[in-house]
């Protein structure tokens, strides 16, 4: 399929500014000429190492600085992995993806257990993605061979709003690691949050810089932020339904051969605002009552949402085959990876890390 990646600003902000129910209508369009409207993919998360994560991402609740409620633990074991595989599966899920509160991932005995992972749920005929932080090429290379379908890797924003939520790292990062996964032949999931204070410059900037990949992410996860109690965004109002709809179809016009994902915030959302999404483009959701570590909507609660607007969950494989598992290249000692940190103060970040260390000292 042809991709239009010379798309200017003003014709995204265009379009995401366009009376509601005409943009709605042309995303409708558009979805339908790539798309089985009828289908709706599944993926369920799975957190295989839970908090305690160096970076400071500031709408990030695994992140050890500040003080929420997530409990910790470190990555999980092939059995337990296997089994919320099969669970997943028994949902409806085609597709894994498993989430470790990592900066970047290093060639350790972690790394090795995660290519076992992979090769697990990939031999159980589940599209198997990883969100693993940062990835060098040798890196994906070697989840590639292990059988990986996808790697997520979000912008999350614009990379002037970056700045403003994420000390520790360079937008710079996220692009180069994107490259990665590109070269390793991965498919790319990759997309953002909404309601982290930002513009819709930013909103329709980071859509820019996704549809200037190419070829352009397969999936496009649109998240509505979580705000937990204890990070940096707590306060942050939650997002109203029609920017969330506005964004999905925005994103369905720019990149009409992406899956467009509902992402995380459904719990806000009413079956009405849902349906409203997918008529916009969506194609798929996370499924199962948990994220990485918030809520989301009960099983039964989608499968009725399914039953009800006549939705069928996408198989697996349906859009890209199966990756047949090759041997995993040896470790290449040489390879140094140059991450950036640029260690820029943002006063929200810095607040709510001594709020977190007061926390700590008081419950210990
Ligand atoms: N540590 C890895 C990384 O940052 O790339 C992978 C896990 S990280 C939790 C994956 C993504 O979850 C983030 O890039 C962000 O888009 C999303 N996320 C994290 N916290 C969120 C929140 N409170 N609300 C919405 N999305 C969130
Ligand atoms: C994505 O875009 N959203 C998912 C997944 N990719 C990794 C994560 C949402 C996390 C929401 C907060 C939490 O549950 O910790
Ligand atoms: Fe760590 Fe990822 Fe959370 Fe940032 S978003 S704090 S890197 S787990």
């Amino acid at each position: 399929m042809e991709q239009q990646h010379n798309w200017t600003l003003e014709d995204i902000l265009a379009l995401y500014r366009k009376p509601l129910l005409e943009l709605v209508y042309e995303a409708a369009t558009v979805h339908r000429q790539h798309h089985d409207p009828n289908e709706v993919q599944i993926s369920s998360l799975l957190s295989i190492k839970t908090g305690g994560c160096p970076e400071d991402c500031g709408y990030c609740p695994q992140a050890a600085r500040y003080h929420t409620d997530v409990e910790e633990h470190g990555l999980m074991s092939v059995e337990q992995v296997a089994t919320a595989a099969n669970r997943a599966r028994m949902l409806g899920a085609s597709r894994l993806c498993m989430g470790a509160a990592w900066r970047n991932v290093r060639d350790d005995e972690d790394f090795d257990r995660v290519i076992e992972l992979v090769q697990t749920v990939n031999e159980m005929d589940m599209e198997v993605c990883a969100t693993l932080g940062m990835v060098t090429e040798k890196q994906a290379q070697k989840l590639a061979a292990a059988g990986l379908y996808a790697y997520n890797h979000n912008l999350d924003t614009s990379e002037e709003y970056y700045k403003e939520i994420i000390p520790t790292r360079g937008y710079e990062d996220r692009l180069k690691t994107l490259e990665n996964v590109r070269k390793a032949k991965l498919t790319v999931c990759s997309g953002g949050i909404i309601g982290m204070g930002e513009s819709v410059e930013d909103r329709c900037q980071m859509l820019l810089t996704l549809s200037q990949l190419d070829p352009q992410p397969e999936s496009v996860p649109i998240n509505a932020l979580v705000a937990v109690e204890g990070t940096p965004m707590e306060e942050q109002e939650p997002v109203p339904i029609w920017d969330m709809v506005r964004m999905v179809a925005t994103a369905r016009i720019v990149m009409p051969g992406s899956t467009v994902r509902l992402s995380a915030g459904r719990t806000q959302m009413t079956r009405e605002g849902q349906a409203l999404c997918f008529m916009a483009g969506a194609g798929s959701i996370f499924a199962g009552d948990k994220l990485l570590t918030t809520p989301n909507p009960d099983a039964d609660e989608d499968l009725q949402m399914f039953e009800l607007l006549g939705l069928k969950p996408t198989a697996p494989f349906a859009k890209h085959p199966k990756p047949q598992p090759q041997p995993v290249p040896e470790e290449d000692s040489t390879e140094k990876p140059k991450w950036s940190r640029p260690g820029h103060r943002i006063p929200a970040n810095v607040e709510y890390t001594k709020r977190g260390k007061a926390k700590r000292k008081i419950t210990s």
